[in-house]
């Protein structure tokens, strides 16, 4: 019987073998998901699940059996799970949702949770003023970028996928302090949605990896943390209050 509450958390980066054991970080991501799973409605994964994922049409990526065997059993228990895709894992199709039963979102999603309105997004590219970060994303998003990786061989596609994402997890951008309100991009696009008639009251994002509560005008904005810096982090709505949780690696 599923419960009241609603999960957000992103970056879990399963797989990265950097920073903390990578076996180790997809059992507290489990333990994580199975204490949730006791009050748990519905489970929104904003992104960066996977450290890199790629679905080609006959084969996926090895691993990540337990979290995956938890998402199946959720969805066979009426616990809604629903991932978006986050700049790491956005080549998803149709595998986890035949598999496990989870809704995919490629895009920001403006919904309603008991009453209130979030808009629900991993934040790549969002509120960034530099064209090169714009233009890269789309790029990666291209049918064309697709097609051409879809034609190496998984065995090198995955290994090369694996390096690539080890070594753009130290962008400079996911590893910076807080820049400040007028500089942060993910502060910046929720004033712009707000300003344009968005409506909702809470925003969640993923991406930056710095743990974030910023309340303005009545909306209040989180960014969950990654699970790689972080114990655990995730955001909880239990129909009136929606509050982050992030507790660090090293206390
Ligand atoms: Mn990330």
């Amino acid at each position: 019987m599923p419960g009241r509450k609603t999960y957000f958390a992103s970056d879990f980066h399963l797989g990265l073998a950097a920073g903390t054991d990578p076996r180790e970080r997809e059992r507290r991501v489990v333990s994580w998901l199975d204490s949730a799973s006791h009050d748990a409605r519905s489970i929104y994964l904003l992104g960066d699940i996977f450290d890199f994922w790629w679905e080609y049409r006959e084969v996926v990526p090895k691993g990540f059996t337990r979290f995956l065997g938890t998402l199946a059993s959720f969805s066979d228990r009426g616990i809604d799970v629903h991932i978006f895709t986050g700049n790491h894992d956005m080549w998803m199709k149709g595998y986890l949702t035949d598999e496990c039963g989870v809704t995919i979102h490629y895009e920001p999603l403006i919904t309603e949770i008991d009453g209130e309105i979030f808009y629900l997004a991993h934040g790549e590219g969002l509120g960034s003023t530099s064209t090169g970060a714009r233009l890269l994303f789309s790029f990666f998003h291209s049918r064309t970028a697709r097609a051409l990786y879809s034609a190496i061989h998984p065995r090198y596609g995955v290994a090369f996928g694996h390096a690539w994402s080890r070594s753009s997890r130290l962008a400079k951008h996911v590893s910076l302090p807080f820049l400040g309100e007028d500089r942060e991009d993910l502060i910046r696009h929720t004033r712009t949605m707000a300003a344009g008639g968005c409506n909702a009251r809470y925003y969640i994002y993923g991406h930056r990896h710095l743990p974030l509560t910023f309340d303005e005008d009545g909306r209040r904005m989180i960014i969950l943390g990654d699970w790689f810096s972080c114990r655990t982090s995730y955001a909880v709505y239990d129909g009136s209050d929606l509050n982050l949780v992030s507790e660090p690696l090293v206390p």
